[in-house]
């Protein structure tokens, strides 16, 4: 089902003649880049924050006789601490990027052929106000929606809530932390949020189930977890890949992959049949305790060695391992949980496991985090939408506490409970980061209009009708940072260079498009200069200071339980949910159990799939300087089954999956480092769109063999490691 269209798509993006692909060479190369950074002129520092992923590093940008020249971590920032990631370092290479749009683009061909006529931002802009205006007269406000990603999109979220649409959404929920922010809901009444409120460098015994910490390159944890390293915490590693984190681990548990809530369980009966859990915080904090240790008394080791194939004794020690250091240990929420639709379950056995062993609200464990205190903007108040937002129709997801990108996506192809009929996407490729790309192609093709705000011609900006190309986070104001972190901060970013053509800031888009909307009201301020100050002085900060620092911290704050933070649950118990009453209400399981996923057939491995240390998602592949240290993804494959294959490291293959979908083709690496029954690639590559020179043609897209996937039925989410490819041996 899903192979004809995506034939299609294929054909759309290889047959018709490119403009800036057909220029043949990729560009800028790394020594052209090196040789045209600035040697001389005047060194002038800007405090800002990076944008090459979501956790927001302090950064220091120089520039050199008016160039960009270098960005450095900014010491005085809690989350970079002075250091940024090899991509934050490589944070330059956005601005200098040559595959950038330069001027707004009007499609002049299909949708999809990458075929673009130049425009004016007032040409551009009036076409997208005059669409948006005839979805809301045919089908009112509603029908447009909305997908962004990050700080970035607040200004045009503002617009788009204005304008009346209650339907946005990132997909950093539905196809990411979404379930484990429910999990954890369900069982402390509170989320774990980002940056993650994880006390790494203070556990003595830290449990990673599938993060992949140094691979994930989130700075902080990563800073955080060589620390732990230093001062010899205990680390178990759970994953069917020995990753990087693995090669640090005392513990690596090569689990079967999918079976994770069945550890979860065993380790739980473990702590409790041999009475090693927290008693008096238990019995302080718990609700339900009995019922729970009745059904947990079912999980044995033994048992679930059947499922995991972790053999009972590994099971026993790492458990006791647990409980020899609590509380100060820490059982890693993770962050990319959407793995096989059991998802928020899995997550919920992750808090309850934690709270066997009293870390929540413990040194060591799980901190409050906390902020500092600046006032929203005082703007108009938003008109209230006629109809609710429909990526949820009838609570069909009772606990889903977000936005689903893929009920918007459904809605969109369905037209119930009413149809969608625009969309804004901001920052978000939805091509990769969605699963069943046919499903979104065919969304598309039902749209009357999408607009796409990017950087490059990205695989879903060549989708759009218009595309609007944005200035890179050095080059512009956001939204102030106010973060949640284990000490309250406030974070400016702001312009260090200028754009290299005509790319706009998002703020001056949302405003701009607002007064052409007739929206004019909600933007009292004219430029985000005076938004930015309006905000900080008047919760009693300086804006100069700001300014010049980029950082301005606050006084550190009580963040566990021992140092005077209030024990307080926001369950409906008020306290710890052992058993949940809500779940089982809803009509599923107050404790978790375990059902196995789906096997793969025979001949058949399952895919799974994460990150690499220099790329960011699908966003970085065309980064002069990243993709020089990294311009393709390979196929980890067990180095038996490789044999048995008769293909050896450095030999190509296709993958070919469960919809007899094919991908481009990608090298192999023959490791004994994972499992016989899956194999592993990194994510963003084999990216279809002609106008990223450097990343086009390079390496395969697990987006694309993600053909099925399947919604937690507690909160939506899509679990996407449900997909099984075979190999086919490229000549
Ligand atoms: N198959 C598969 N799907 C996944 C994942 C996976 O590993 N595999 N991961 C999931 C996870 S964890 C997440 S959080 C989501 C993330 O999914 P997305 O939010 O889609 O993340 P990116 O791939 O980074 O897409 C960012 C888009 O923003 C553009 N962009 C970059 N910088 C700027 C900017 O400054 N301004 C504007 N306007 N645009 C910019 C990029 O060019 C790119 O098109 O994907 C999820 N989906
Ligand atoms: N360099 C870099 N760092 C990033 C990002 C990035 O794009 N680039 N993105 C950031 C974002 S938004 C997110 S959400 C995180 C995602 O990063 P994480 O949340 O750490 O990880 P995942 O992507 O869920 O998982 C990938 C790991 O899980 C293992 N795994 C797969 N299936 C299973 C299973 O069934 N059981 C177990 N136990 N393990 C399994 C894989 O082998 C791999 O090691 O990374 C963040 N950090
Ligand atoms: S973790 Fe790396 S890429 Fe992400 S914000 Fe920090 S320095 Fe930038
Ligand atoms: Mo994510």
């Amino acid at each position: 089902m899903p192979t004809v269209s995506r034939r299609r798509f294929l054909k759309i993006t290889t047959a018709v003649g490119a403009g800036a692909a057909a220029s043949g060479a990729a560009g800028l190369t790394l020594p052209d880049l090196l040789a045209s950074l600035p040697e001389d002129g005047e060194v002038r520092t800007t405090p800002t924050f990076c944008d090459l992923c979501f956790w927001k590093c302090g950064a220091i940008a120089y520039t050199r006789g008016g160039r960009l020249w270098k960005i450095e971590g900014n010491p005085d920032d809690p989350l970079s601490r002075g250091r940024l990631c090899p991509r934050g370092t490589g944070g330059i290479g956005a601005h200098y990027d040559p595959d950038r749009i330069r001027a707004p683009l009007v499609r002049r061909a299909n949708r999809g052929d990458e075929e673009w006529t130049e425009v004016t931002w007032d040409e551009a802009l009036n076409v997208v106000a005059e669409r948006l205006e005839r979805i809301k007269a045919e089908h009112g406000p509603e029908a447009v929606a909305m997908f962004s990603h990050g700080i970035g999109g607040t200004f045009l979220k503002h617009t788009l809530r204005a304008f009346g649409t209650p339907n946005i959404a990132a997909p950093s929920y539905a196809q990411c932390r979404g379930p484990r922010e429910v999990g954890f809901n369900l069982t402390f009444g509170e989320d774990v949020g980002s940056p993650e409120r994880t006390d790494i460098r203070n556990a003595r015994c830290l449990v990673l189930i599938g993060s992949h910490l140094g691979e994930n390159m989130h700075n902080t944890q990563v800073q955080e977890f060589a620390e732990a390293i230093e001062k010899r915490a205990t680390i178990i590693v759970v994953d069917p890949r020995y990753s990087v984190a693995a090669s640090k681990a005392q513990h690596y548990l090569p689990i079967k992959p999918g079976t994770d809530t069945a550890l979860l369980l065993a380790w739980m009966n473990v702590l409790v049949t041999e009475g090693m859990y927290d008693k008096e915080y238990v019995e302080a904090y718990g609700f339900g305790f009995e019922a729970f240790e009745a059904i947990i008394g079912r999980y044995t080791p033994e048992w679930a060695y059947t499922q995991t194939t972790i053999p009972p004794e590994t099971i026993r020690e790492t458990a006791r391992e647990m409980a020899r250091h609590r509380p100060a240990t820490l059982v890693h929420p993770g962050r990319h949980v959407t793995w096989y639709g059991d998802d928020a379950q899995r997550s919920r056995a992750i808090a309850l496991l934690n709270a066997l062993l009293g870390s929540w609200g413990r040194r060591g464990g799980f901190y409050t985090p906390a902020s500092m205190d600046v006032a929203a903007y005082p703007y108009p108040p938003y008109p209230t939408p006629e109809r609710p937002k429909l990526d949820n129709p009838d609570g069909r997801y009772p606990f889903a506490d977000g936005t689903l990108s893929n009920g918007i996506r459904d809605a969109t192809i369905t037209g119930e409970p009413y149809p969608i009929k625009g969309w804004f996407v901001y920052a978000t490729n939805l091509l990769q980061a969605l699963p069943s790309q046919e499903e979104t192609l065919r969304a598309i093709q039902n749209l009357d209009f999408m607009v796409v705000v990017d950087v490059i011609p990205s695989e879903i900006a060549g989708w759009a009708d218009v595309v609007l190309p944005e200035s890179v986070y050095l080059e512009r104001h956001d939204e102030v940072n106010v973060e949640w972190f284990r000490e309250p901060f406030i974070a400016l970013r702001q312009p260090v260079v200028e754009p290299p053509a005509d790319q706009k800031p998002n703020w001056w888009i949302a405003r701009r498009l607002a007064e052409k909307l007739g929206l004019g009201e909600y933007y009292p301020w004219r430029h985000v200069e005076e938004y930015l100050r309006q905000r900080i002085q008047t919760a009693g900060y300086d804006f100069n200071e700001l300014e010049e620092k980029g950082i301005i911290r606050g006084p550190q704050q009580p963040i566990f339980f021992d140092e005077g933070v209030p024990a307080e649950f926001y369950t409906p118990s008020g306290k710890i949910e052992f058993y949940s009453p809500q779940l089982e209400g809803a009509g599923f399981d107050p404790v978790p159990t375990f059902t196995p996923p789906e096997e793969p057939p025979p001949g058949y491995f399952r895919l799974l799939y994460g990150r690499a240390p220099v790329h960011s998602f699908s966003r970085t592949q065309t980064n002069p300087l990243l993709s020089e240290m990294m311009d393709d993804n390979e196929v980890w494959i067990n180095e038996d089954v490789a044999r048995r294959h008769d293909l050896r490291s450095g030999d190509y293959v296709r993958l070919k999956n469960q919809d007899d979908v094919v991908s481009d083709r990608i090298r192999v690496k023959a490791t004994q480092r994972i499992r016989g029954d899956c194999v592993y690639m990194v994510h963003g590559f084999g990216q279809q769109a002609r106008g990223l020179r450097r990343a086009y043609g390079k390496g395969a897209s697990d987006a694309q063999l993600i053909t099925r996937y399947v919604n937690d039925p507690l909160m939506g989410g899509t679990g996407m490691s449900v997909n099984f490819v075979t190999l086919e041996r490229e000549a």
